[in-house]
Order: C-alpha cells, then sequence, then structure tokens
C-alpha cells in the first residue's frame, strides 16, 4: 500500500492499530464504507484524496497504458516470427482496438495442427516468460518478466483465422451486439466461423471482412467496436474513412532546449526531415514564464526565437519550422505573454499547469476569447494511472471552442491520451477542429504521434476533423479566421 500515493507508513499503522485492517481488500472496503472517518486525521479530504489516488494506482497496477503495451505486443510478435511454425501471427483484444489502456495483450497465430505442440512449447519458454498460467493446445498464457504483464496466445486454424481474429479482437459488447443480429437471420457466429442455424453448415470464416460481409455489414475498423453505433453504420454502408498516421503533416506541440525540451531547434528540425520526411512543417512551442522549467522565457526570448526559426527555415531553404508557444493560461484566465507577441507567433496553445483543485472551465473559456490563441493544450489536465482530470465542465469549453474557433488537443503522451476519446468524440461532432500534437521534449517522443492518431480513431474521427493533416496554408487559414471573427 506503501506505493499509493497518501497512504503512509503512519496513516497505515493508525489504520491497523485502531480498526484491525490487516489487508487491502479490507481496507478499500473500510474506505469505501466511510469507516476511516471514526479515526482522527481522516476526514472527509484525506478519505476522499485516499479514494481518488487508490483509483488511479490501480489503473496502472492492474492495466497497462497503450504505449507500453504495444512496446510489448511488437516485441512478442517479432519473437514468434522466429518460430518457424507459426504461419501467421496477429494482436487481438483491446490492444488491436487501441484502447487507452490495456488488460492483457492477446495475440493469434495459426499454424498446422501437427505444430500446435511445439508452437506452445515456443512461446511458453521465451527468455521474458515468468510464469506460465496455461499451456493448452488452443490456448496459453503467460506472465512476464519485470513487469508482471499476462500474454495469451490462442492457436487457431489457419481457415477459420477470420472468425477467430473477429471474436478475439472484440470488444465484448460489439460481438454480444453482432450475436443477436445474427440469430435474427437465421445465424450462428463463433471464434471457428459463421453457421446456418437450420443444418449447422459454416458458411463464412477465413476472413473477417467475409465474416462481417456474411452479417450483411462492411468492415468496421478495430478502434470502433465498442457498440457504440457502430454495427447500425455498417449496415447501411456509412463507416466513415478513419484518419490514419500518414495523414498527419506536422507536429504541432514541440519543445526545444529554449525551455525544458532535450534538442535544439535545428536538431529537433533536422531529425524531423530525416525521420518524418512526409511532414511538411513542425511548431516550436515553449513553455511561457509562468512555467518556472530549466530556463524561463519572456517575450524577449521569444522574439529571438523567432529570428532563430526564420534563420533556420533560410538554411533549409523551406519554411519548415514555425514559430509558437505554449502559454500558461494564469489563475484568472489571463494569459502569461503580452498580445503583441502572441499576435506576431504562426501557432499558440494555451494550457493550465497550475491551480488543479479548482473549477477550471472559466479560466479555459477565457483563453478561447483570445484572438491569437489558437488550441487549448491537454485541455483535461488528467495524467492516467497518477491524477484525474481537474474539474472543467468539457461539454461548455467544446461549446466555447466551436464558437471562437479554437482547436482543442489531443496530446498524445503516453500518459496523458487528452482529450480522451470520448471528449474527441464529442468536440468533433460540435464541429470543433482537433489537432494531435506528440508535445515533445525529446527526439524519441516524436513517435508518440500514432497514439493521437489511435485516440482520434476511437472518437471516429476522419483526417478532415484534425487540422494538422492540412497543409499549412490550409492551418494558416484557420488562424487568421479566428483573429476577423474575435476581436480582442
Ligand atoms: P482488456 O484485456 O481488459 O483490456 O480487454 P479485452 O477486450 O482485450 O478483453 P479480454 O482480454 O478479456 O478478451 C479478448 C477478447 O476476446 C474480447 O475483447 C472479446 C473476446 N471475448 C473474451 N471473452 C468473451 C466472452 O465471454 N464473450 C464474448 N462475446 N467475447 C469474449
Ligand atoms: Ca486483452
Ligand atoms: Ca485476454
Ligand atoms: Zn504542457
Amino acid at each position: 500500500m506503501l506505493e499509493v500515493k497518501g497512504f503512509g507508513p503512519q496513516s497505515l499503522k493508525k489504520i491497523h492499530d485502531h480498526l484491525g485492517i490487516k489487508t487491502k481488500e479490507q481496507l478499500v472496503k473500510a474506505l469505501e464504507e466511510g469507516q476511516l472517518s471514526k479515526l482522527k486525521g481522516f476526514g472527509e479530504k484525506k478519505t476522499e484524496q485516499m479514494k481518488r489516488e487508490l483509483k488511479v494506482h490501480k489503473v496502472t497496477k492492474e492495466r497497462m497504458l497503450l504505449w507500453e503495451a504495444l512496446q510489448l505486443g511488437e516485441t512478442i510478435v517479432a519473437e514468434m516470427k522466429k518460430c518457424s511454425e507459426v504461419k501467421n501471427i496477429k494482436q487481438a483484444g483491446s490492444l488491436r482496438r487501441r484502447k487507452e489502456t490495456i488488460g492483457d495483450i492477446d495475440l493469434l497465430a495459426t499454424c498446422s495442427a501437427k505444430d500446435r505442440k511445439n508452437v506452445v512449447s515456443y512461446f511458453t519458454s521465451m527468455k521474458n516468460v515468468k510464469e506460465v498460467l496455461a499451456k493448452g493446445d488452443t490456448k496459453s498464457s503467460i506472465i512476464l518478466v519485470n513487469n508482471n504483464r499476462q500474454v495469451d496466445l490462442r492457436l487457431v486454424d489457419p481457415l477459420q483465422l477470420g472468425a477467430a481474429l473477429q471474436y478475439f479482437t472484440g470488444s465484448k459488447e460489439h460481438n454480444v451486439h453482432l450475436r443477436e443480429i445474427a440469430k435474427e437471420k437465421g445465424l450462428k457466429i463463433n471464434e471457428y466461423g459463421v453457421f446456418r442455424l437450420k443444418d449447422n453448415k459454416c458458411i463464412a470464416g477465413k476472413t473477417e471482412e467475409e465474416v462481417y460481409r456474411t452479417l450483411g455489414f462492411t468492415m468496421m475498423p478495430p478502434e470502433m467496436r465498442e457498440d457504440r453505433g457502430e454495427i447500425e453504420l455498417a449496415k447501411e454502408k456509412k463507416i466513415p474513412k478513419l484518419v490514419t498516421l500518414k495523414d498527419i503533416r506536422g507536429d504541432m506541440q514541440v519543445h526545444s532546449d529554449w525551455s525544458d525540451g532535450y534538442g535544439s531547434i535545428q536538431e529537433i528540425s533536422h531529425y524531423i526531415r530525416m525521420n518524418y520526411p512526409h511532414y511538411d512543417y513542425i511548431t516550436i512551442t515553449d513553455h511561457s514564464k509562468f512555467m518556472r522549467v530549466a530556463r524561463e522565457i519572456d517575450e524577449k526570448k521569444f522574439s529571438k526565437q523567432m529570428h532563430e526559426i526564420r534563420e533556420m527555415n533560410k538554411k533549409l531553404g523551406v519554411d519548415f519550422v514555425k514559430t509558437g508557444a505554449e502559454v500558461d493560461i494564469l489563475a484568472d484566465g489571463k494569459l502569461d505573454l503580452d498580445d503583441e507577441l502572441l499576435e506576431q507567433l504562426d501557432w499558440v496553445t494555451a494550457s493550465i499547469h497550475s491551480g488543479f483543485n479548482h473549477d477550471n472551465t472559466e479560466r479555459i473559456i477565457r483563453a478561447c476569447e483570445n484572438p491569437f490563441v489558437n488550441c487549448i493544450g491537454h485541455p483535461t489536465g488528467r495524467l492516467i494511472g497518477m491524477r484525474e482530470k481537474y474539474e472543467v465542465d468539457m461539454q461548455k469549453v467544446i461549446a466555447a471552442a466551436a464558437d471562437t474557433r479554437t482547436a482543442l488537443e489531443i496530446n498524445a503522451q503516453p500518459e496523458r491520451m487528452d482529450l480522451n476519446e470520448q471528449w474527441a468524440r464529442e468536440a468533433k461532432e460540435k464541429g470543433v477542429k482537433l489537432v494531435i500534437s506528440t508535445d515533445s521534449h525529446q527526439l524519441t517522443n516524436f513517435a508518440f504521434m500514432k497514439l493521437g492518431v489511435f485516440i482520434a480513431r476511437r472518437a471516429w474521427c476522419s483526417a478532415a476533423d484534425i487540422l494538422n493533416t492540412h497543409s499549412w496554408k490550409e492551418v494558416h487559414a484557420f488562424t487568421q479566421k479566428k483573429k476577423e471573427l474575435v476581436t480582442v
């Protein structure tokens, strides 16, 4: 319990001595039932905080961040590909659906029937296996060393791969709904295929597409399979073309060594030009003065930085690096940099980094009302497994963003994922433009972009909904339009 914030040795001893609580389960129960408030020093505020901390701790203890799961999934898939008997290996479950947290990793493999034993042995004796939970012909499960994460491997017949993939990708809710519809059509669907009820004949199962088609649907991207209306859309053949990583043309939040980033503007731009050749632009958005990070940047320094960026672009021979800032929204909703400076920047993101204990709705709305603010950064402030979102009425923020033509950010840092899929979908539906950015502080962070794209896909966004899938000309038009519409 000492791992959880707010559960110090003294508190725990008191709880143990006075209430006779010995296990974590007893403690959770006592907290829920309000028994702790009998103790001195455990007022409502303290116990509420303990409950909150316990909840966020539980999230990362029992589930992993998508980023972690993606790395693990890729590593194990690569390892399994080295096993010569494995014909095909695929991700399934919540990992394939790109959920923001993942309980366990599900993999599907095909091999010929005679090789199953060998494949299972290979899987359960990989060097990073700590414990084998199950070792069967169709399903085996392992626990990994270091992180205690679980991986399930299912072996399936190649002719049933589509049906198995569909079944084990889930979600459960999606599958339940699908089964009901199948039944109405006189069909049965399971991990082995689609069957006619009257004679039990298998009529589909080799590919997922075939499975869906046989039931009367077009393919649904795994990210949409949560039974949130996608089945109805697929019936009408109206599944949208979701945004992909390839659609992204630039990164909208990047920190350099002018503030708390590690790379110089030159290093960053060279790195991006080498590794992300399809990007047309990046915006450098260092922190403003309020964030007393490594270095403090005031208006004067921002002007200097603008000069450096212009020189940089001259050397590159193209207007690749855009000027910008991540300006702090102060307690009263005012901004941490003068309008005179903000007006000159190509792109301004305004974010909250303080006052998490207050309702922040009005602060954010005020920031939206500034004609030079183009985007609200990590709008809810949550950190998965560390901090819940601050109090903010997102419906009001979304309405204000729509009114003022301010974009909202999908921040792709692994523990932020902020906006989350729910708010991203709501924003999109209200006509708010979204921006996906990595909030990079070092060169390796640029790889987080895919996480942001996954959120956008789970929010049913197509490329048109995401501002940075457009050319800079269009981004510029977006910022100009706001300046015309919203006046100081
Ligand atoms: P997780 O691991 O908690 O992040 O979530 P999932 O979705 O990966 O769930 P998991 O690992 O329990 O099962 C993987 C998929 O297998 C799930 O998405 C759907 C399918 N599945 C598992 N059990 C059932 C079940 O009882 N009924 C149905 N329809 N599908 C199931
Ligand atoms: Ca799973
Ligand atoms: Ca599983
Ligand atoms: Zn920030």
